[in-house]
């Protein structure tokens, strides 16, 4: 093969990619020249993302063995000091831009280059310092302002701006947790064209609360007995391998992506060889909050959408994030000027014990025949200003693929009377409130069950009805019902009749006749509370079903739209509009779930993880537990723990 040696790790030597593998830091670089050299180009031109192109699917999917295709990026520019941005297509090979597209009224995702830019300039803003004077705060080195995405709330000053929205901390000395002492009522809109402020709201001095309360090891005072450790040893190495970017362990075989606005992307995943998933990946995450009061009414960020999941991944620490035997990929991205920035360690992959997979005992004879479960962990990291939001994908032994969202930092907090948080928050510690909110995510699912004609189909279970044919009263029975366009394909949860959906392939039967099939177990839904006519509800039009399905199209990326920073409405709700075919078609299964969140005083100051998450399931994939032929292994380094004094 044309590939030279791989550094652990690093994508940056191979010479032939994948075609679906993301861009090196080389053709980031390249895009970046090609650009720079076209008259599109000026000093003020920055870069918001720079990401590959993804080929069609029907070229990836008839490449031959060895042979490769043309590389093509999408690159999103915009210009210091107006809004708009200029949507471009470019071609690798050929170095030349392919396609450009002005959209003078979209707006770039913030930027974490912007983030502490917005700090300085709303600390010397006089109107600002006089809002912390009147509440005691006079040192402005003090103050730390988050800039949070502003919305679209029709203010008639902020219209047809680019902006954010900010609110503000006191951080008494070096790391200590300044969400202990919110500057509450007072809040900033900072223009991130002209980089002014243009105004500042005082909703009402609250004094703030003065009490630390940390979580760094550095400020605390004392620390519990630590824990004898526990070790994960892979004596005889791993059993996952990564050659021309494709990751293959056990049956499972995929290949890895990365990019700013989604991080992590899984593409042609495949078990023993059979297509199951084209691509999945987390495309949306909104924060809605329920506070009417003082700024935070405003409080509804897109997480994905308005900032970039990517280029907020932490670099992980081996035994610290990751346990275990650790294969890490760097992720690389483009900075705002340019230049190609990489986040070392930026995707941890290993291996997890997970339990038992399956056990019998013959009562007869006592003999027990029991296997042990295993996944293989993708995961990344991200800290979004004051959240953290652990992303995990699984893959298992017996087919199963499941993500799984662990969100943990520091709550969004705000200045209360203590004793008195109101109707929309929870007290954490005196005169620190944390308002009821939830996180909502999308996963968009390009699906490819035993190959991309698939269909969807509803199961719900029934109680069967009285009469001569139900004697006993005990019938109940599973009803399937074909979803046929995308309408038909918009869908909410029903805990009561069991509801659960299939991705079918029509075409494709299993041994008892039936077609090939997997089940999205939508096991952690929320239901949106926002209403859904209001500013911020017509933006995450997304939210209003559990279930969406479309035909696939690979310009439908994003469920809230493709620019989402001020967006007005847009994405899923407009796709199924179209009311396309569903039926044993090339299709997309999005999947609306999260957390709901009520503040308890434990989530303060730091998160313990909560999870979230959903699972792809085979469900008449396989003609019989795929996980028979496992050989039956002990795992010789357990022992007995002599618990006992
Ligand atoms: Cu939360």
């Amino acid at each position: 093969m044309n590939v030279k040696s791989v550094e652990p790790g690093s994508r940056a030597e191979v010479t032939r990619p994948h075609p679906l593998a993301p861009l090196t830091p080389a053709e980031i670089a390249k895009v970046v020249g090609i650009i720079q050299a076209s008259p599109l180009f000026g000093d003020k031109t920055r870069f918001e993302t720079i990401e590959l192109l993804e080929p069609p699917k029907a070229a990836v999917r008839t490449l031959k063995p060895g042979a490769r295709l043309p590389r093509d990026a999408r690159a999103n520019i915009f210009t210091v000091g107006r809004i708009g941005v200029v949507r471009l297509t470019v071609s690798l090979d050929e170095e030349r831009i392919l396609t450009s597209e002005e959209l003078p009224d979209q707006r770039a995702m913030i930027q974490i280059e912007q983030f502490l830019m917005v700090q300085e300039v709303v600390r010397t803003d006089p109107r600002f310092v006089e809002g912390c004077a009147r509440r005691g705060v006079t040192d402005m080195s003090k103050v730390c302002i988050d800039p949070w995405t502003a919305g679209s709330f029709e203010v008639p000053e902020e219209e047809g701006r680019h902006l954010c929205h900010v609110f503000a901390w006191v951080r008494l000395y070096a790391n200590e947790n300044f969400y202990a002492h919110p500057i509450e009522g007072l809040n900033a809109v900072v223009d991130l064209n002209s980089w002014e402020v243009i105004r500042v709201d005082d909703h009402g001095i609250v004094p703030i609360p003065m009490k630390e309360v940390n979580y760094d090891s550095q400020l605390l005072t004392s620390t519990r007995e630590s824990l004898k450790p526990i070790d994960v040893v892979q004596p005889e190495g791993v059993n996952f391998s990564i050659t021309d970017d494709v990751l293959r362990w056990d049956k499972w075989q995929l290949v890895v992506g990365f990019n700013g606005r989604e991080g992590v992307t899984l593409h042609d995943v495949r078990y023993d060889g059979r297509p199951i998933v084209y691509r999945a990946s987390i495309v949306e995450m909104v924060v809605p909050y329920g506070s009417p009061d003082n700024g935070h009414y405003r409080k509804h960020v897109f997480d994905i959408g308005e900032y970039g999941a990517g280029k907020l991944a932490n670099s992980l620490t081996l035994g610290c994030d990751c346990l275990g035997a650790i294969e890490y990929l760097d992720a690389h991205l483009n900075t705002m000027d340019g230049s190609v920035m990489t986040i070392k360690n930026a995707v941890c992959i290993h291996e997890e014990d997970s339990g038992i997979l399956w056990k019998h005992t013959d009562f007869r004879t006592g003999r027990a025949e029991v296997r042990r479960a295993r996944r293989l962990v993708i995961s990344t990291i991200l800290t979004v200003g004051n959240y953290e939001y652990a992303f995990y994908w699984y893959l298992y032994l017996d087919g199963t693929i499941e993500h799984e969202i662990k969100t943990t930092g520091i709550i969004n907090t705000a200045g209360c009377i203590p004793g008195k948080p109101g109707k929309y928050a929870t007290e954490v510690s005196p005169g620190v409130a944390g308002h009821i909110h939830q996180h909502i995510f999308c996963a968009r699912l390009d699906m490819a069950v035993d190959g991309d004609a698939n269909s969807i189909v509803e199961h719900n279970t029934r109680a069967e009805s009285d009469g001569p044919h139900n004697r006993y009263g005990n019938a109940f029975y599973d009803e399937p019902t074909l979803l046929k366009t995308e309408r038909e394909g918009c869908r909410r949860i029903n805990p009561e009749t069991m509801r659960y959906w299939k991705i079918i392939n029509p075409n494709v039967r299993n041994h008892v006749g039936q077609p090939t099939a997997y089940k999205l177990e939508a096991k952690h839904t929320v239901t949106p509370l926002v209403r859904a006519d209001s500013f911020s509800g017509r933006r995450a039009g997304f939210v209003q079903n559990h279930v969406w399905v479309t035909a696939y199209d690979p310009e439908e990326r994003y469920p809230a739209g493709e620019y989402m920073n001020h967006s007005k409405g847009g994405g899923l709700p407009d796709y199924v509009a179209k009311n396309r075919s569903i039926e044993n078609a090339d299709i997309v299964l999005w999947h609306v779930f999260g957390i709901h969140h009520t503040v308890r005083t434990e989530d303060f100051p730091v998160q313990p993880c909560v999870m979230t998450g959903f699972k792809l399931m085979p469900s008449g994939f396989f003609d019989r537990n795929p996980t028979i032929d496992l050989p039956r292994s002990s795992n010789h380094a357990s022992c007995c723990a002599k618990a006992h004094g």
